[in-house]
């Protein structure tokens, strides 16, 4: 019998409303290998998957039963949606429920990168702290600090409004331009002017690197970079040597290009924040996300036309 494969273990309660379908559930915490999710999407007909899963082509065309994929995230360049569309399976996605504690998550980097936390935190724990001294730490004021957004959609927006109640300059780019006060077409110009940077693109063959070396050195050495997007975006290593070289003051990171390694420069560099991918981690955040890519998938079960669906094209031909 056909199964929805579920990748890794959701918050409980998730997967209730495919309570009557046959379910194959990864329950562990470490990802499927490649080996084993193209073995274990034969007979699936439905799959449910993470970003640490590479639903690549040689995947998708193994899962030749399969009539729906749903990543609980809203990044899916996990995800060849070329090979699923030619295929003709609907791909979903979980956007507009993270936004809030994505921001918040980014918001938070900002102000610990800004002013120095994770190494004053480190200092004292480490028992290194020998007392307060009056330019100890001295860190970047974010009001009347200029906060130049890379990436202008609902995460950027947020994170926008959020900087506006700390006193900071707006200003962003974006691919197509925004219509809205505070753009800026010319990417390098942006950089060459903000105080702070943060990063709120999708991963594609065009952002990938578009943080380099080239483009960090057009910024501030006063600059703070905040990354939540995908680890891709920026150069790694390029960030690494900016940071150990005082050419950029701080970064404040949550996406790695290899997860889960960090590349061990970064972990060496000073004045770097450091998370384990956690910007949409809030219970209500991964509750409302599942629960998104579970709705869609029994919809598509129940043939009917899933909500947030990436490949509309597949419905062309007609469809509920
Ligand atoms: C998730 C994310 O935390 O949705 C995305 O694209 O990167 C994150 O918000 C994570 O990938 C698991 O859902």
């Amino acid at each position: 019998m056909a199964y929805t494969l579920v990748t890794r273990r959701l918050l409980p309660g998730s997967l209730d409303p495919l309570s009557h379908y046959e379910l194959k559930v990864n329950d562990s915490d470490r990802p499927l290998s490649h080996d084993q999710l193209l073995e274990q999407v034969q007979g699936a007909n439905a799959l449910i998957c993470l970003p640490g899963d590479l639903v690549d082509a040689e995947v998708i065309e193994a899962g030749t039963t399969l009539s729906v994929i749903a990543t609980v995230s809203v990044g899916f360049d996990h995800i060849d949606l070329s090979a699923a569309s030619r295929s003709g399976i609907p791909v979903c996605h979980t956007p507009d429920v993270l936004d809030e504690a994505t921001a918040d998550l980014a918001f938070g980097l900002i102000i610990a990168a800004a002013r120095r936390m994770g190494e004053a935190e480190r200092d004292l724990r480490s028992l290194s702290w020998q007392g307060w001294a009056v330019d100890q730490y001295l860190g970047l004021e974010l009001n009347g600090a200029t906060l130049g957004i890379v990436g202008f959609g609902r995460i950027g927006k947020a994170v926008a409004r959020r900087a506006l109640g700390f006193g900071m300059q707006v200003i962003h780019h974006s691919r197509h331009p925004s219509g809205e006060a505070g753009y800026f077409p010319d990417l390098d110009q942006m950089l060459s002017i903000s105080d702070v940077v943060s990063l709120h693109v999708p991963l594609t063959e065009e952002t990938r690197h578009l943080i380099d070396a080239r483009r960090l050195a057009l910024m501030k050495d006063t600059a703070v970079l905040v990354n939540t997007s995908r680890g891709a975006v920026v150069d790694e290593e390029a960030l690494a040597d900016a940071l150990t070289e005082g050419r950029i003051f701080a970064a404040g990171i949550d996406v790695y290009e290899q997860e889960p390694s960090v590349h061990p420069k970064l972990l060496s560099a000073p004045r770097a924040v450091l998370l384990p991918h956690i910007g949409s981690a809030t219970t209500a955040t991964r509750t409302a996300m599942a629960s998104r890519a579970v709705a869609d998938v029994k919809a598509v079960l129940e043939g009917r036309r899933p909500i947030y669906l990436l490949n509309p094209e597949v419905f062309a031909g007609g469809g509920s």
